[in-house]
């Protein structure tokens, strides 16, 4: 059997993500129910999660940290899931006292049975959570908080290139940034090899399109590079070796490695990556692909090295 037999969706042995339980929306002008204001609304977040990552990143970069407050949870997953510790990098939950993020879907819905995720919004006045969704939580930060972000003139989401932001946010989310829990958790050899495959097809389309343009849009970067980095800056640390994604490294590549370090040195970006949370999470709680639970030493990155990227304008 080969890998094109399978379109390992629907395939034995392939990882199926589950879909968001929480999808309400935070506006501007409030006609959802959730009114955008500053000191309301809480974010729970992983920082080894990619999913949350981005959300971390928006937050920053949009200067949103005194209008909507953070806490990270503990990187290692038990079997209750996210825990609330105290340590570095992380914290207990200053808002509600939690020991585990499982309470706040619980106390949205005492029936809720689905999996418990980070990034999670918290509404502090209604008691429940409004999202689960990254994508959602991202475009929020994006547009509805401008009134409370001290940088509300970054604008990640361009009304000119709407159609073409969402179609290649939707090619990377499919091949890349879910394409590496496709070929990581895949139990089956034509399912993961179909992943992996994918993966690099993307990735070699993109080394293309970044020769000539220092960001996928032009001169600066919007929502879909920050999607796309969260997962380069885990690729050669984590889903090279855990996920098996091995064809090539990030550092392989002229293009996205120089361009990986630019978005890396972008502002206050830096600050939102924590490798010792990443590579702990993924090789200590995914006990069925890393039992041994040993964390390796490398690889040796260096991000901060001069991209020469500047010259594409
Ligand atoms: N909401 C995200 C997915 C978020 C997600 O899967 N987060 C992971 C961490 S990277 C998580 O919290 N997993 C916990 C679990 O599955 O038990 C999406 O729209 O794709």
């Amino acid at each position: 059997m080969t890998a094109t037999q399978f379109p390992d969706e629907h395939a034995a042995g392939a990882f199926v993500r589950q879909g968001d339980a929480f999808d309400a929306w935070v506006t501007a002008d409030g006609h959802s129910g959730f009114p955008a204001e500053a000191g309301r609304y809480h974010l729970y977040v992983s920082l080894a999660c990619p999913w949350a990552h981005r959300t971390i990143i928006v937050r920053a970069l949009k200067r949103l940290e005194d209008a909507i407050g953070m806490t990270v949870v503990d990187p290692i997953r038990d079997d209750l899931g996210w825990r609330f510790t105290d340590g570095p990098g992380m914290g207990p939950d200053p808002i509600n006292g939690w020991t585990y993020l499982a309470e706040a879907y619980r106390a949205t819905d005492p029936h809720y049975r689905g999996r418990v995720t980070v990034p999670t919004l918290w509404d502090t006045v209604t008691g429940r959570i409004v999202s689960n969704n990254d994508d959602d939580i991202m475009r929020m930060f994006e547009i509805e908080f401008d009134e409370f972000a001290g940088a509300h003139d970054l604008d990640f989401y361009p009304l000119a290139h709407h159609a073409e932001i969402d179609a290649l946010n939707a090619e990377i989310y499919e091949t890349v940034n879910n394409g590496v829990y496709r070929a990581g958790f895949a139990t089956h050899q034509a399912v993961y090899e179909h992943a992996a495959r994918g993966i690099f097809t993307t990735l070699d389309k993109l080394e293309a399109r970044l020769a000539g343009r220092r960001y996928l849009f032009g001169r600066s970067p919007v929502e879909t590079d920050w999607r796309l980095f969260v997962t380069l800056i885990r690729f050669d640390a984590v889903y090279v070796g855990h996920f098996k994604c091995n064809l090539r490294r990030i550092v392989d590549y002229p293009n996205l490695w120089g361009y990986l370090r630019d978005l890396y040195q972008f502002r206050n970006v830096a600050e939102t990556v924590n490798f010792d949370h990443i590579k702990r999470h993924y090789y200590m709680t995914h006990d069925e692909i890393n039992p041994t639970k040993i964390v390796p030493i490398g690889p040796e990155l260096d991000l901060t090295s001069p991209h020469g990227r500047e010259r594409l304008g």
